[in-house]
C-alpha cells in the first residue's frame, strides 16, 4: 500500500491500534503531516461527514511557493536533526527544532543580550516564509528575554499587526549556551493574507456598553479597564479587529472581554481570576503548633518573617497598626472578618498581627498562613531556584480572616497576596494554597490564558506544584488535591475515580485525550457553567501525565526530576495560548535541555504524554517532498478519521 511508503510501518500499525482508520486516499505527489490540538467537537462532526475532501480555493497550477522553498534551504543549513511540527488550524509551526538552526551572529554587539536578539531575529527573518510572517522584524516585539541557570537564552516575542497587539499570539526563540538558535516554539498566526480593516466601527465606549449589557453576573457593579484595540487571533477563527478589556466585578471576579470592533459581536469572555477549589464538608482547624519568625519592637512581636534569603536589610522596615513596609519579607495581615471590599475600600480593615508574648496570643489563622507561605517560599527557592513568587524576592503577603465564614482562599496577583477565608481549614491545606500561589508564578511566566486547553494547563501546573510543595513539606505526595480540606476535588493518580459533579450521571474526570470533556459533556443543556471549557476538569489529563512520569510509569523518574522538567516547561517554554500538544513538546524539550537528548528522562517524558494520548505524529518529511501545511495553499486535504475521539486529526495534502 502506498501509505506504507511514507509512514513508518510501526507507527502506522500503532495508529491503527489506537483506533484510527485511514478511510480513503487518492494518489498524490507529496505529503506532510501537521499536528494540532484535539478538537473533540470537530472530530465528532467529522465522524458524521464520513469523509471530507476539501479543495483549496487557490490555483492548483501554482506549485512552488516561497514557503515550499523555505524548507529545503533550512534543511540544508540545519541538517538531518531538523524537526518541524505544524499547527494545521493556522498553518504556523508549533515548533522548529534542530541541533543548530541558526549560528550566533558574528557581528559585534555591546552586550550578549543585543547579540542574542540579533541572532534570534536573523533566524526569524531568514525563515519568515516557513514561520508564516511577512516581516518578522515589524510583526514581532521582544517582550521578555532571560538567561536560565543552564546559560541558555530565551526570547519571548509578542505578535503585532500594523503596531496593534495580536492576542493571544506569542513565540519564543531559544538559544544554546553558545548563542546559536536551536529551537523556536509558539502559538501565533500567519500574517493575514488580505489586509485587515484597522478602523473600528464600534467605539471603545460602545464596546464597554455592549459588554455590560451582556450576561456578566453583577456587571452593573463592574468597572471596565481602558479598552485596548487588538487583532483577536485565538487560532480558531480568522484574525479580526477587536476591543479587549477587563470588567472587574469584585476582588476575585474579573472578566476578560473581547468585542469585535467592526460588528460589536462578543468574541470571548471569561473570568480570569482563579478561585480555589474550596469544596468540602467542614473540619475543625487543628491546633497544630508552628514555629514563627517574628519582628520585635519595644516588647511587641509582629508577624513579619525576615528570615528568608530574599530579605533586603538595606531597606528600612517599618511597622504600623495597619501597614508594614519591608522588602523580601513574609507578612501576614488580619482582615478581622470584614469582606475584601468593605465599605472603607479593599482590605482597608486589615491590621498587622501582634502579640506581647512571642509564644502566645497570635490569631490562629495567621499562624497557619505564615507557615504555609513559608513552606511555599522554601519549596520554590530550594527546588526551583525561584526567589519568591515574582522571582525577584518580592514580599509574600497573607491576608487572613477575610469575610465571615468565607469558604475560599485565592491568590491576588495585584497585591501579591494570598487571601484566606476562615470557613475552611486552609491552614493545613498546603496543596490547595500552593496551587493558588502557583497561579502567581504562571501569570509571570507562561501567562496561560484561563480558557479551554491553555486554561487547563494553567490549572494542571497549579495542581502539580501544589502536590510537589505538599511532598516537600510533608515528605510525600498523596496525589489528591484537597488533602485536609475534607473533600478531595481531584485525583492525579487515578483521575477517573472521581465524577466532576456529585450526581450519579455526571461524567468522570478524564484520564486521557479520548476522555476529553467538551463543553457539551460538562454542561449538556448549555445553560450552566462549563468551567471555562473544563479548565479544572481536562487539567486531569496533564496531571495524570505528570503522575505517570514521576511515579506511575515503569521506570518512572521520580518527583525531583519530574518537577524540574515541568517547572522548566512552564517558565521557559509555554506561551499564553499553548495547547496540550505544545505542552508535550515543551516538556520533552525541557527534559532534553536538563538531562540531554535521548536521556531516559526525555524518553520517559514522551512516554508519559503517549500514555495520556497526547501523541506525536510523523516528523517533517524528507526535503524532496513538497512542503505544505495549513489552510492557505494548493492541493487537497485528506482528513484522517477516527472511531472515537482519539487525537489523530493530522492533515495531509498534495
Ligand atoms: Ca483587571
Ligand atoms: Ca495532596
Ligand atoms: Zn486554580
Amino acid at each position: 500500500m502506498l501509505i506504507k511508503s511514507f509512514l513508518h510501518r510501526r507507527r502506522y500499525k500503532k495508529l491503527v491500534r489506537r483506533g484510527c482508520l485511514l478511510l480513503s486516499l487518492t494518489a498524490f505527489s507529496g505529503t506532510t503531516f501537521c499536528a494540532e490540538p484535539p478538537e473533540p467537537q470537530t472530530m465528532a462532526k467529522r465522524l458524521h461527514n464520513v469523509i471530507k475532501v476539501v479543495r483549496s480555493p487557490t490555483n492548483r497550477a501554482v506549485r512552488t511557493t516561497p514557503r515550499q522553498n523555505a524548507l529545503p534551504s533550512l534543511r540544508k543549513r540545519a541538517g538531518d536533526s531538523l524537526d518541524i511540527q505544524m499547527r494545521s488550524s493556522v498553518g504556523t509551526p508549533i515548533q522548529i527544532k534542530a541541533n543548530i538552526l541558526e549560528r550566533a551572529t558574528t557581528r559585534n554587539f555591546r552586550s550578549k543580550k543585543a547579540r542574542d536578539e540579533e541572532t534570534a531575529r536573523q533566524f526569524l527573518r531568514r525563515n519568515r516564509a516557513l514561520i508564516g510572517l511577512k516581516n518578522p522584524d515589524q510583526e514581532l516585539e521582544l517582550v521578555r528575554q532571560w538567561i536560565d541557570e543552564l546559560g541558555r537564552s530565551h526570547l519571548r516575542f509578542s505578535q503585532r499587526y500594523h503596531g496593534l497587539p495580536v492576542w493571544p499570539a506569542e513565540l519564543t526563540v531559544h538559544l544554546n549556551p553558545d548563542g546559536d538558535v536551536h529551537l523556536m516554539n509558539g502559538t501565533f498566526v500567519r500574517t493575514p493574507p488580505k489586509p485587515l480593516l484597522l478602523t473600528p466601527f464600534v467605539t471603545a465606549a460602545e464596546a464597554i456598553n455592549l459588554a455590560l449589557a451582556k450576561k456578566i453576573p453583577n456587571s452593573h457593579n463592574g468597572m471596565a479597564s481602558l479598552p485596548q484595540l487588538i487583532v483577536y487571533a485565538p487560532g480558531k477563527t480568522s484574525p479580526r479587529l477587536a476591543w479587549k478589556f477587563d470588567v472587574d466585578v469584585s476582588m476575585n471576579t474579573s472578566w476578560v472581554t473581547v468585542i469585535d470592533a467592526i460588528t460589536g459581536e462578543l468574541l470571548t469572555q471569561y473570568n480570569q481570576m482563579m478561585g480555589a477549589a474550596a469544596t468540602g464538608s467542614g473540619q475543625d482547624k487543628l491546633g497544630e503548633k508552628r514555629p514563627l519568625n517574628l519582628w520585635e519592637e519595644n516588647g511587641t512581636y509582629t508577624m513579619v518573617d525576615t528570615s528568608k534569603s530574599m530579605f533586603d536589610s538595606s531597606v528600612p522596615l517599618s511597622i504600623s497598626a495597619n501597614h508594614i513596609e519591608a522588602k523580601g519579607a513574609i507578612i501576614v495581615y488580619d482582615n478581622q472578618n470584614v469582606s475584601d471590599s468593605g465599605s472603607r475600600g479593599v482590605f482597608a480593615e486589615s491590621v498587622s498581627v501582634t502579640s506581647t508574648d512571642p509564644n502566645a496570643g497570635f490569631v490562629a489563622d495567621a499562624v497557619g498562613a505564615a507557615y504555609l507561605l513559608s513552606q511555599v517560599y522554601d519549596y520554590y527557592l530550594e527546588r526551583q531556584a525561584r526567589n519568591s513568587i515574582d522571582g525577584q524576592g518580592g514580599n509574600l503577603v497573607g491576608i487572613v480572616r477575610v469575610g465571615q465564614n468565607l469558604k475560599n482562599a485565592y491568590w491576588n496577583d495585584t497585591f501579591q497576596a494570598m487571601v484566606f477565608g476562615d470557613g475552611r481549614p486552609f491552614a493545613n491545606a498546603l496543596d490547595v494554597v500552593a496551587h493558588e500561589m502557583t497561579h502567581g508564578i504562571t501569570s509571570k511566566t507562561a501567562n496561560l490564558i484561563y480558557l479551554d486547553q491553555p486554561g487547563a494547563l494553567n490549572e494542571a501546573f497549579s495542581d502539580i506544584f501544589g502536590e510537589m510543595v505538599e511532598a516537600y513539606a510533608t515528605g510525600q505526595s498523596d496525589w489528591l488535591v484537597g488533602t485536609n480540606l475534607g473533600k478531595i476535588t481531584r485525583n492525579m493518580k487515578d483521575p477517573s475515580s472521581l465524577r466532576i459533579k456529585d450526581t450519579p450521571w455526571a461524567p468522570h474526570y478524564p484520564n486521557k485525550m479520548s476522555e476529553y470533556l467538551t463543553k457539551k459533556d460538562i454542561d449538556p443543556l448549555g445553560v450552566g457553567n462549563n468551567d471555562n471549557g473544563g479548565v479544572h476538569l481536562n487539567s486531569s489529563i496533564i496531571n495524570h501525565a505528570y503522575y505517570l512520569l514521576a511515579e506511575g510509569l515503569e521506570g518512572a523518574i521520580g518527583l525531583k526530576e519530574a518537577e524540574k522538567i515541568f517547572y522548566r516547561t512552564l517558565t521557559m517554554h509555554l506561551t499564553q495560548n499553548s495547547q496540550f500538544i505544545d505542552a508535550r513538546f515543551a516538556a520533552i524539550n525541557s527534559a532534553e535541555e536538563l538531562f540531554g537528548v535521548g536521556s531516559t528522562q526525555a524518553i520517559k517524558t514522551a512516554e508519559a504524554f503517549d500514555a495520556v494520548e497526547i501523541i506525536n505524529i510523523p516528523r517533517t518529511p524528507p526535503p524532496h517532498i513538497a512542503f505544505f501545511c495549513g489552510r492557505y495553499g494548493a492541493g487537497f486535504h485528506l482528513v484522517w478519521l477516527c472511531e472515537s475521539r482519539f487525537w489523530c486529526n493530522g492533515v495531509m495534502s498534495s
